[in-house]
């Protein structure tokens, strides 16, 4: 069975997962795009050998020949998307954030529990690298013991000047809050952001870098560095400390070069090289999960206690001391 997939957002990630879809995936095709931006969606049509251009996301979703939605546009956008596709029963993809507002997350659970079943996965790649499944393997197996403490780094080379402080958490740190509560099977219960002297070389309106200190439901203490013009690459850290050892997230593997007096290895510069393997994987895994017509991976669930720790954390970057993270409970339905 062939899944043709429709793509709402042709931007930066869009596209990428569409040369993904059309090279690096079996069993699915391109099959409509749309984009608020019409030539943007005309060039990512074509790129897709010949996709469709619908005007819209609703038209997209109603489309006969889309079985399964990919949501990639800008983030207070998903919500509605996402929302359009469990209301027409099409499994979606839809990358992070699964909405911006605790509100809304809620309201695609509730969605999704009165049609019955999952549709939704959320685009936490991570949960697909190899480097991180291992992690998670040796923590649930209880390698390290009982976990007490993590410490983790989010570094971007450099950002554009739209970005803005309260992205350090929303669209950077949100991955390491999901890949937290994934590694150590626990819910996020506070937070707080503190911010050291700023680099010189960030925009004036940019608070960077920032370390947010977590704390979960079980006990476990968490720092994050999020540090988004560091200059030198992109660089994701992970380490978590238990009674009885520590494990660390691997460095992707990369030859090593010995020359000029010197042993060192390349280092990726931006996100999609660092991850692409687990783009490749989560994106194999969403396409097998929906012609088997069930769910896989990161869940809607999953999405809005990602979102709730983030709006957490954006309270907590304005006053500056320990925020509590407002949830409602797990309802069975995602147990
Ligand atoms: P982008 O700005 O390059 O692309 C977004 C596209 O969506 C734009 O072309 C825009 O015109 C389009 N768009 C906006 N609203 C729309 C709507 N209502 N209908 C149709 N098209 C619409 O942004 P991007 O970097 O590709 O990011 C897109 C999403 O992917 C964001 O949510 C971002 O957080 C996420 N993302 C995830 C990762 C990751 O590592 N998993 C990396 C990058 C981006
Ligand atoms: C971007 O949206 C991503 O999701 C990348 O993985 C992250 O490293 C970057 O900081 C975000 O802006």
């Amino acid at each position: 069975m062939t899944i043709r997939i429709g793509v709402i957002g042709t931007g930066s990630i869009g596209r990428e997962h569409i040369e993904r879809v059309t090279r690096r995936t079996s069993g699915a095709v391109i099959s409509a795009v749309t984009d608020i931006d019409r030539a943007l969606a005309e060039k990512a049509a074509g790129e897709a050998g010949g996709a469709r251009v619908c005007a819209d996301g609703a038209e997209l979703i109603a489309s006969a020949d889309v079985d399964a939605v990919l949501v990639t546009s800008w983030g207070p956008t998903h919500a509605e998307h996402v929302l359009g596709a469990v209301a027409a029963g099409k499994p979606v993809l839809c990358e992070k954030p699964l909405a911006t507002t605790a509100e809304d997350c809620l309201a695609v659970m509730a969605a999704e529990e009165a049609y019955g079943r999952r549709l939704v996965q959320v685009g936490f790649m991570r949960r697909y690298d190899t480097g991180y499944r291992e992690l998670k393997r040796i923590i649930s197996g209880g390698g390290i013991g009982r976990a007490l403490m993590m410490h983790c780094a989010h570094r971007n080379r450099a950002v554009p000047d739209a970005y803005t402080t309260d992205m350090a958490v929303q669209d950077s740190g949100v991955h390491e809050i999901d890949a937290a509560r994934w590694l150590l099977n626990d819910e996020i219960v506070s937070v707080q952001v503190i911010v050291p002297r700023s680099t010189s070389r960030r925009f004036e309106h940019l608070a960077d870098p920032q370390f947010i200190l977590f704390e979960t439901a079980d006990g476990v203490r968490i720092d994050l560095e999020v540090f988004v013009n560091c200059q030198y690459g992109y660089d994701i850290q992970c380490e978590a400390i238990g009674e009885k050892g520590l494990i660390r997230l691997p460095d992707p593997a990369r030859a090593q070069l010995r020359a000029a007096a010197r042993i060192g290895t390349a280092i990726d510069q931006e996100w999609d090289d660092r991850f692409s393997a687990a783009f490749d994987a989560e994106l194999q895994a969403w396409v097998d999960s929906a012609a088997a017509g069930r769910a896989t991976g990161p869940s809607a669930w999953d999405g809005y206690a990602a979102t709730a720790v983030s709006v957490a954390a954006v309270r907590a970057q304005r006053s500056g001391g320990v925020e509590q993270v407002e949830m409602v409970d797990k309802p069975a339905f995602y147990a």
